[in-house]
């Protein structure tokens, strides 16, 4: 369990009373066997079940195949019944799951099967013991389901010690130090396996001078990471500098194609290794914001993952290369840049020349993590490369732990999308070669998360790496069950009911008290909390809402504007080119409208912003009303916590309510139809 005075997140013991209270059998070995019957032993300790031997009789099998079959007479039935199914593969981290003559029984091909399949047993609760179940096979929808943290290891004098963390510090760093808390790493590390994710990056991808080092002289605190974590299936990777051959090697140059740059990265990867012999690869954020990369040298991103791909690629390893490159020094006056293409416009005509080791790891949107934003065009533009969609777990934009803001609809509402149209296939199935990637949101906090709310988004981004189909709300479910677990409170259904009312449209609530209509980045300047309307519009970084007079938004079609929407295929270039056609929800982030302008919804442009926003403050102000209801049936502490941040959001909603409504009343002179105040 969780070090003292750490919330056990989604695995308080109580969450295994129907595991730990059978008798289970562990068949097979290897370090992730091992922790299988770690934990098995751990909660029968606990509820009274045992861990079984051979030819005594079991109520729960969790057996590698290929090792001999497991000896438990009583299994025979369930055996059987996968016989069939079992034969084609279930890689080296699925499983199949089958119930009958009152044993369950998990097969895996690999050790990290069993573990996962043992945490779905833990997640089924009694029903993997009721009944038969029939066979079922899990596997996960990509190899490849990652959190990268932007941590640092020296205290940043602007970011802190995590950019963008809403957390506390880092559970790896600590002011210029690896803090060495191996039991929170581990904590950490099981936390993870218990939802999916299978590889963190343990430092910012803004790789200043001090975390450079880490991929040398200190590769061995990285090395210590990922023996803490190892035994719960996730694997290490690293952020580094494109220059490092500079910064670390002493070389005079970076450039991809110098020979000395690709022998110091062959070298340098063979000694990460030695030490790490198990590494994931690494992360790159290159000509962005101020890194450095490969245009410096007059090369191409390709030129510039293939030299990391190749050092990398006779140990296995990946290279995560960012597709996040934009001007971020344009000038504001200038709308022929528009910083929604850029992504797109670097890397799309690259499509074909990456190493097959290299992931592009593309931000789920075209410009930044807005709480809405159109999916990426980049994601459908290159199918002769792996490429990984980026979401933000980590709640810069949306509210920053101190708002509850469930992201499950919305990273669902991605990789559902299907950029051909409803036959074709959709997000998730295009980057099932890439993977899933989310910023993290975990910090040294007791809750882990900030807001304990915000739990449920680590949780859900680990689910549906998993498998992308499930739906938010079952998502929510699961999370809710093991989290408030029966036996921890006095009425689970009204806690039940009262998280889902709390949970299941905050993200919608989010999107209706902030900037409207998919516009974006109304926030203020540099922190990005709260609302500032203007704040970035005359600014160099290509964030615009283009409000005036008589309008709002910014033209990004073909006919009159930026020329965005033809990065899309059809039928979408076409649908958000129509105004008609466009969705509500996008409407601004493809057009610029009257205020005038009626939506498919039937209200206008202005009415709906007005409307919006005080409905957004009021879902905020009945949830306050709701959680209420449940002082004294969660964890006080729990209560307390999110009862402070609550009344934090009501604060902020209103001023977001306030400044928007105001704002655009001012402009547009137009008095809202319901007579409300506007200030
Ligand atoms: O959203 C922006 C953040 C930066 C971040 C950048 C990125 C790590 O404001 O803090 O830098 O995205 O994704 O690289």
């Amino acid at each position: 369990g969780p070090p003292p005075g750490v919330h056990a997140a989604w695995l308080p013991a109580e969450a295994f009373h129907a595991v730990g209270s059978r008798r289970v059998m562990v068949h097979g070995a290897g370090s992730l066997v091992d922790t299988v019957r770690e934990e098995v032993v751990a909660a029968c300790a606990r509820h009274g079940g045992r861990l079984g031997g051979r030819g005594r009789g079991a109520d729960l099998v969790l057996a590698l195949r290929g090792v001999g079959p497991p000896p438990v007479p009583a299994a025979r039935a369930a055996l059987a019944r996968a016989q069939g199914v079992a034969g084609d593969g279930l890689g080296g981290e699925g499983f199949l799951l089958v119930r009958a003559d009152g044993v369950t029984v998990v097969l895996a091909d690999a050790p990290a099967g069993l573990l996962y399949g043992l945490f779905y047993v833990v997640r089924l609760g009694e029903a993997a013991f009721t009944g038969d179940l029939p066979v079922a096979r899990h596997r996960p929808a990509t190899a490849l389901r990652m959190l990268d943290h932007w941590d640092n290891v020296d205290v940043h004098p602007v970011m802190g010690q995590v950019e963008r963390g809403y957390a506390g510090g880092s559970i790896f760093w600590r002011a210029g130090a690896a803090r060495g808390d191996t039991a929170r790493v581990r904590a950490y590390g099981r936390l993870l396996a218990a939802c999916g994710v299978n590889a963190v990056a343990v430092n910012n991808v803004n790789v200043h001078a001090t975390e450079a080092r880490l991929l040398t002289d200190r590769l061995g605190e990285v090395a210590a990471i990922a023996d803490v974590l190892r035994p719960y299936g996730v694997r290490v990777h690293l952020s580094v500098g494109f220059a490092s051959s500079v910064a670390l090697g002493g070389l005079p140059t970076a450039d991809p194609a110098d020979e000395r740059v690709r022998a110091w990265w062959a070298a340098t990867t063979r000694a990460v290794y030695a030490l790490i012999p198990d590494f994931g690869g690494y992360v790159v954020k290159a000509d962005s914001e101020g890194q450095p990369g490969p245009f410096a040298y007059g090369r191409d991103h390709a030129d510039g993952a293939n030299v990391l791909a190749e050092a990398l690629a006779p140990h296995g390893g990946v290279v995560h290369w960012r597709a996040f490159v934009y001007d971020h020094r344009q000038d504001w006056r200038d709308r022929s840049t528009d910083r929604a293409r850029a992504a797109y416009d670097h890397f799309a005509p690259l499509d074909g020349r990456f190493r097959d080791n290299v992931v592009l790891q593309v931000k789920c949107g075209p410009i930044d993590f807005q709480a809405r934003e159109p999916v990426s065009p980049v994601i459908a533009a290159m199918p002769a490369t792996r490429v990984a969609v980026e979401v933000q777990v980590t709640q810069e934009y949306t509210g920053q732990q101190r708002h509850v803001c469930y992201l499950g609809p919305c990273w669902s509402e991605v990789l559902r999308f299907a950029p051909w149209g409803p036959d074709g296939p959709t997000v998730a199935a295009i980057t099932a070669r890439g993977g899933l990637v989310g910023v993290s949101n975990v910090g040294d906090d007791p809750f882990w998360t900030g807001h304990p709310l915000a739990q449920a988004n680590l949780y859900a981004f680990g689910r549906l790496a998993w498998d992308p189909t499930l739906a938010p709300r079952t998502v929510l479910d699961e999370w809710i069950s093991l989290t408030f677990p029966p036996g921890t409170t006095a009425h689970p259904a009204l806690v039940r009911r009262t998280l889902h009312e709390v949970m299941d449209d905050s993200w919608r609530t989010y999107e209706r008290y902030t900037a409207p209509l998919g516009v974006g980045f109304m926030v203020r300047p540099g922190d990005h909390y709260g609302p500032d309307v203007d704040g970035y519009e005359y600014t160099p970084w290509g964030t615009y809402h283009f409000a005036d007079r008589d309008g709002v938004g910014v033209d990004r079609t073909r006919a009159t504007g930026t020329g965005f929407t033809g990065q899309y295929p059809e039928p979408w270039r076409e649908v958000y080119e129509s105004r008609e056609r466009c969705p509500d929800e996008l409407l601004l982030f493809f057009h610029h409208v009257p205020y005038g302008h009626v939506l498919h919804s039937g209200s206008t442009v202005i009415q709906h912003i007005y409307d919006t926003h005080f409905a957004g403050v009021a879902e905020v102000e009945a949830t306050c009303r709701r959680w209420r209801r449940l002082s004294g049936l969660v964890d006080p502490v729990l209560h307390a916590r999110v009862t402070e941040r609550l009344a934090e959001q009501v604060r902020c909603a209103r001023e977001w309510r306030d400044q928007v409504n105001a704002y655009f009343h001012r402009k547009s002179g137009v008095p809202d139809a319901g007579g409300r105040q506007i200030h």
